[in-house]
């Protein structure tokens, strides 16, 4: 496989520099951790590596170095669309490069060959109950195919540490492959009365799951866009994190992208998206289903902030800006559903948000992130039961998750463990510190 040659050059090229730096400037500081950073989530502690993807608090996401609008511009395209193959995204979050259309086609078929979701799959999402959550049909889904992981298999038989990453390679493959016939199965078993529509395999990622969940062009689109733009966040983020955490013990694949889904399903983190359009929804029955005036809509928000409620879908950890997921998005909106109510409360909350959380002077970043865009999409095509949103997340998030975990294994990164503290400690320090 191309790819996967590719990948053993990189890796090859890449492992020396690791080496260097552990080895000649591990004492080097690149950060300190105060008693705010030790209580507070570690927000701004530089304790992380990872080359997927990098976010810059005013940029916003780069993927391998490139920016949203150069990702979707240099990725080769689904011929008849105007995004580009998911399949060459996972490419380009895997090596680097951006792929040839012949390096494409060829991951293309690969995820073909490796979709298959087994039967017991199927039987293990059919005996749960219809109104369990989507995202705990979907971690149960991954979780129980743990039995696949090749990676577990190589591990028992006794590999070197040198060759991880190929098993954990194999793995990466098997489970994306298979991500959206589990999630469109999810979709029509629980939200389309059971009517199931088969794969038809003739057809890219994206484009197999707009078929599978039934929803005709641009849905297809949509889904390929949706995929890349929430594939990979750096690798603090909660999602993110969690996958390496767990394949930080050298548990495979499956446990590790089942346990990121554990943890992109909190509403501070992927369900968010859910909370904005429900949030959105119960203005609009306040309202009777006009648009508000900006007034009006400034009460809202401030009710809701009076409540102690946060406003679902603004804020974020690192930007300090609206984010480029939410931009690329409502270009997106405003090419094909310029007129749909909710876009228009989703732009004038654009307008009224900012100023009121800079007011009210809490919130360090008063700007909108991914989530504040993305339900109305998913709505205005149909996709209505936002609990499913999340499991959309998900399915992009895996790209850049499995990638993580591949370079993870591939440069020996080790056992997580920080250190902790009492409270007591710290105030100790604090003690000191006068
Ligand atoms: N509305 C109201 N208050 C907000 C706020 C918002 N949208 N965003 C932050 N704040 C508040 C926080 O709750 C915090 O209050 P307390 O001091 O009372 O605890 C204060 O402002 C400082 O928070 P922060 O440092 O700016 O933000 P955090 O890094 O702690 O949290 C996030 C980031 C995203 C969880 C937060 O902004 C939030 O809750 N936003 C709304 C939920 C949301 O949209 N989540 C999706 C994020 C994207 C993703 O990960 O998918």
């Amino acid at each position: 496989m191309i790819l996967k040659e590719k990948l053993r050059a990189k890796i090859e090229e890449w492992r020396p520099r690791t080496t260097k730096l552990i080895k000649e400037f591990g004492d080097v500081k690149i950060s300190d951790v105060t008693i705010g950073q030790c209580i507070g989530g570690v927000r701004g502690v530089k304790c992380l590596t990872t080359d997927i993807s990098y976010l810059d608090p005013m940029e916003g996401i780069r993927f391998r170095g490139y920016t949203i609008p150069e990702t979707l511009k240099k990725l080769p395209k689904v011929p008849g669309s105007d995004m580009p193959y998911v399949e060459g995204h996972v490419y380009l979050l895997l090596t680097g490069e951006i792929p040839t259309e012949a390096e494409v086609l060829e991951l293309v078929e690969e995820f073909k060959k490796r979709s298959v979701v087994p039967q017991y799959v199927i039987d293990i999402l059919r005996v749960m109950p219809r109104d369990t959550h989507p995202m705990t049909m979907f971690s149960t889904a991954i979780l129980a195919m743990q039995r696949e992981s090749v990676f577990a298999q190589k591990y028992k038989e006794g590999i070197s540490k040198m060759d991880y990453w190929e098993p954990t390679f194999e793995d990466c493959l098997d489970i994306l492959a298979k991500l959206p016939e589990i999630g469109a199965y999810i979709y029509r078993m629980k939200y389309r009365s059971d009517t199931i529509i088969p794969p038809n395999h003739d057809l890219d990622f994206g484009g197999n799951f707009a078929h599978m969940m039934g929803i005709e062009k641009p849905y297809d689109d949509v889904s390929r866009l949706y995929f890349i733009l929430h594939s990979d966040h750096e690798s603090g983020n909660v999602s993110a994190h969690t996958g390496h955490l767990i394949a930080s013990a050298l548990s495979d694949m499956y446990y590790a992208i089942s346990g990121m889904l554990d943890g992109l399903a909190g509403p501070l983190h992927g369900l968010a998206n859910e909370e904005v359009l429900r949030w959105i929804q119960g203005v609009m029955i306040k309202m009777g289903g006009k648009i508000p005036t900006e007034e009006e809509m400034k009460s809202f928000v401030w009710d809701t902030l009076k409540s102690g409620q946060v406003v679902p879908g603004f804020g974020h950890a690192v930007l300090r800006k609206t984010d480029p997921r939410y931009e690329e998005q409502r270009n997106f909106c405003l090419k094909h559903l310029p007129n749909d109510l909710i876009f228009q409360y989703v732009s004038m909350l654009y307008k009224v948000v900012p100023p009121i959380l800079e007011e009210q002077g809490k919130a360090k970043n008063p700007w909108p992130n991914v989530d504040a865009q993305s339900g109305v999409i998913q709505w205005y095509y149909g996709v209505r039961e936002y609990a499913f949103y999340t499991v959309l997340f998900g399915i992009g998030r895996a790209l850049g998750v499995t990638a993580n975990i591949v370079w993870d294994r591939a440069l020996g990164y080790p056992i997580e463990r920080p250190k902790s503290v009492t409270t007591a400690m710290l105030e100790e320090f604090a003690a000191k510190s006068k």
